[in-house]
């Protein structure tokens, strides 16, 4: 005996598109997966801020944002990664000024050595009406800076010998970051400038390829670079800024009230950021002292004042960028 029902398809298909209009009104839409980059490992000031940058966004957005961060630099070098993040293929990102100078001419005046006096003016001036300026420069290259983070004072270190004066570093090859301003900067102290990744500064110091780098404490302690380099000298030349910055297109995809969830956990990113630089860059300059590290106080003026020709260039190569240059002066 046969059941007496058949499955009329006609009547399958109305059910299946009545389950499917149901489902689409009761379901969340679909979430935004986040990739974020990160150069830091774990631990590092800047990788707990967007630790906590990730668990803010995707829990007060009720998961319709959901970020990861990748730490380490595993997506990529800084100059690809920011590369990535103008074009939405990464989300989000924290960026050093540095080496973004080659993409966003204007962010190049925050790259000028000793431009600002000590980090709390630096912090005054990108906190301020200033800021906004290089976030707008920024967002013409697709990237919403939605807040700065500190990256202390970076100062030449070097595995062969004290440096006191500028004479000290002659011939000496140091490793900058990718931006011309840098290889200028270490050529006019008489040194030999390498741009090169991050990642590949430890095995270069170490075969001798390089002889030095500059950075600042809890960057020279986390690369390991303390183990290899026992000069540490205190030029203090560059203090940059650094953004949690998004990718242009996944911000133009958010609402309103998602913008504001994201910027406003951005900012709670800096806060927190910022309260563990402090510490952080005290508890490293203490630890590579008692690894074995010799600090060495330098002469800055003589320092400075090699740097002059480097800005007499910038501005008669960029003129339009000297009111910029002008304004962070007086801002101090
Ligand atoms: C660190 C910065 C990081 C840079 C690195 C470098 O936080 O963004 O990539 O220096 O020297 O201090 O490349």
């Amino acid at each position: 005996m046969s059941i007496g029902y058949s499955l009329n398809p006609v009547h399958c298909l109305q059910a299946a598109a009545v389950v499917g209009m149901l489902a689409a009104m009761t379901m969340p839409a679909q979430a935004d997966n986040w990739r974020g980059w990160n150069v830091h490992p774990q631990g590092y000031p800047n990788s707990e801020a967007l630790d906590s940058f990730v668990k803010e966004v995707t829990d007060k957005t009720d998961g319709r944002v959901k970020a990861k961060i990748f730490h380490n630099g595993v997506l990529g070098d800084q100059p690809d990664a920011i590369e990535q993040t103008r074009s939405g293929a990464l989300n989000f990102a924290n960026f050093n000024m540095g080496p973004m100078g080659p993409i966003v001419p204007e962010t190049n005046v925050l790259s000028l050595p000793f431009l600002f006096k000590d980090i709390d003016a630096m912090h005054k001036v990108m906190d301020g009406e200033i800021g906004q300026r290089f976030a707008d420069a920024l967002e013409r290259k697709n990237l919403i800076a939605l807040s700065w983070f500190d990256s202390g004072a970076r100062s030449v270190y070097n595995t062969k010998r004290a440096i006191n004066e500028p004479e000290d570093m002659q011939g000496l090859k140091v490793r900058v970051m990718n931006n011309d301003l840098y290889v200028e900067m270490i050529d006019a102290l008489g040194g030999n400038a390498t741009p090169m990744a991050y990642g590949e500064v430890y095995q270069s110091l170490k075969t001798g390829v390089l002889d030095g780098a500059e950075n600042n404490f809890p960057s020279f302690e986390s690369s390991g670079h303390d183990e290899i380099a026992k000069y540490f000298s205190e030029t203090e030349h560059l203090i940059l800024p650094e953004c949690l910055c998004i990718a242009k297109r996944s911000w133009d995809k958010l609402s309103d009230q998602d913008q504001r969830i994201v910027r406003q956990a951005a900012l709670d990113a800096a806060t927190l950021q910022r309260q563990l630089w402090q510490e952080s860059s005290k508890q490293s300059r203490e630890d590579v002292i008692a690894a074995g590290v010799e600090i060495n106080e330098v002469d800055k003026p003589a320092f400075q004042a090699k740097m002059e020709p480097i800005y007499a260039a910038f501005v008669k190569k960029h003129p339009d960028l000297e009111p910029l240059l002008n304004d962070i002066r007086n801002a101090q």
